[in-house]
């Protein structure tokens, strides 16, 4: 049986200006995924630069904060047997030419800087990641009634 695990998904400014909020928390919810935390988040330069401290200094590093900081994204928490991975999946690859049709970059980008949706890369990395978006109470545990019917567990 796989181990449940936590990660941290970020609707991205062009998701919501372009409307497809719903459209992509659908997705996460028909895959089986369960919300344990959402949150509308206007992300400063401040906890920007701490998201993603791994990519300062790259040439895109500048271009990527002035997008992530233009206007609010949501974050997401979600739980599940395999979360991390299955989200990564959903996601498809980083740039959405080469993402595979059937996933939310494939289907709804074109262009590396403006690929819609955020997932944690590692269980680590989404403890990390969750905790600069939600304080411990925010994420909630609930028992799902339908969870036999989505797992084995
Ligand atoms: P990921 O989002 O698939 O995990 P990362 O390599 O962690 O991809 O990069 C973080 C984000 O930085 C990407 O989602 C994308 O928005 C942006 N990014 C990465 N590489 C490039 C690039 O070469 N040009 C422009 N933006 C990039
Ligand atoms: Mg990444």
């Amino acid at each position: 049986m796989a181990k449940p695990s936590r990660t941290l998904v970020l609707l991205k400014p062009d998701a919501l200006q372009r409307g497809l909020a719903g459209t992509l928390i659908a997705r996460m919810e028909q895959r089986g995924l369960k919300i344990i935390g959402m949150k509308l988040v206007q992300i400063d330069r401040a906890l920007a630069a701490r998201h993603y401290t791994a990519h300062v200094g790259k040439p895109f590093y500048p271009g990527l904060v002035e997008f992530i900081t233009a206007s609010p994204v949501i974050a997401i928490a979600l739980q599940g047997e395999n979360a991390v991975d299955a989200a990564r999946q959903l996601m498809g690859a980083t740039d959405p030419l080469k993402a595979a049709p059937g996933t939310v970059r494939g289907d709804f980008g074109l262009a590396i800087g403006r690929n819609l949706i955020h997932g944690s890369d590692s269980p680590e990395a989404a403890e990390r990641e969750l905790a600069l978006y939600f304080k411990p109470e925010e994420l909630v545990d609930w028992p799902r009634d339908t969870e036999r019917w989505i797992t084995e567990s």
